[in-house]
């Protein structure tokens, strides 16, 4: 068996959080990026970028991470994030069935229209607010593991698990791509970086 080059082998991998309003994906990721909380995070317009990196074994990965909007009128942005998309991170509110309903018809979104290849995780985010769950873990947990996602559960707030997510989703990226093919994906209509139509803010 060939060794393996111990290389300083850094992939890029374009992410994006999709999620009902509120669910917690602008604070997962000021939490994973910034290490903040906000406990009155802003509704996010469009979509928003951030960029993080992430030393995983031997190798380097840079995230490219695309936190859109939950409000219903900016899903149709929706495809122009999660196209050619590494991985995606499925947000909902553990105390919030809707949230929940809503993240299963982006899962079947992604399944339709996305990367066969993505690297999908389910995320129940406050688990802070134990005391006010709608959504058991064993539930959540038996869909995620019938659909082929990672499944974990979080606290933007008290930042239980949020490295977790990247990390996990990190070490199940395809390491074979170099770095000059991004997201390894769909080439088609990958619209330049800086020139979409997305107002991006913070
Ligand atoms: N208790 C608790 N509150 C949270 C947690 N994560 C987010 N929140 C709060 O929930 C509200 C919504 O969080 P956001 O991060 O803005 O949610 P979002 O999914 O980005 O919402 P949109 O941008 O509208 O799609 C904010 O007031 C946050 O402070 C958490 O883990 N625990
Ligand atoms: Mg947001």
């Amino acid at each position: 068996m060939a060794a393996t080059t111990i290389a300083h082998n850094t992939h890029n991998a374009k992410l994006v959080l999709l999620g009902d309003m509120g669910a917690g994906k602008s604070s997962l990721v000021l939490r994973f990026v910034k290490g903040q909380f906000h406990e009155f995070q802003e509704s996010t317009i469009g979509a928003a970028f951030f960029s993080q990196t992430l030393a995983v074994n031997d190798a380097t990965v840079k995230f490219e991470i695309w936190d859109t909007a939950g409000q219903e009128r900016y899903h149709s942005l929706a495809p122009m994030y999660y196209r050619g998309a590494a991985a995606a991170i499925i947000v909902y509110d553990i105390t919030n069935a809707e949230s929940y309903a809503r993240a299963k018809k982006w899962v079947q979104e992604l399944q339709k229209q996305g990367n066969p290849n993505m690297v999908m995780a389910l995320a129940g985010n406050k688990t802070d607010l134990e005391d006010k769950r709608k959504v058991t873990t064993e539930e959540a947990r038996a869909y995620a593991g019938e659909n082929g996602l990672f499944f974990i559960e979080t606290s933007a707030k008290t930042s239980v698990n949020v490295n977790d997510i990247f990390y996990e989703i990190a070490k199940r990226l395809p390491r074979a791509q170099p770095a000059q093919n991004p997201a390894g994906m769909v080439l088609v209509d990958r619209p330049a970086e800086g020139s979409q139509a997305a107002s991006c803010c913070s």
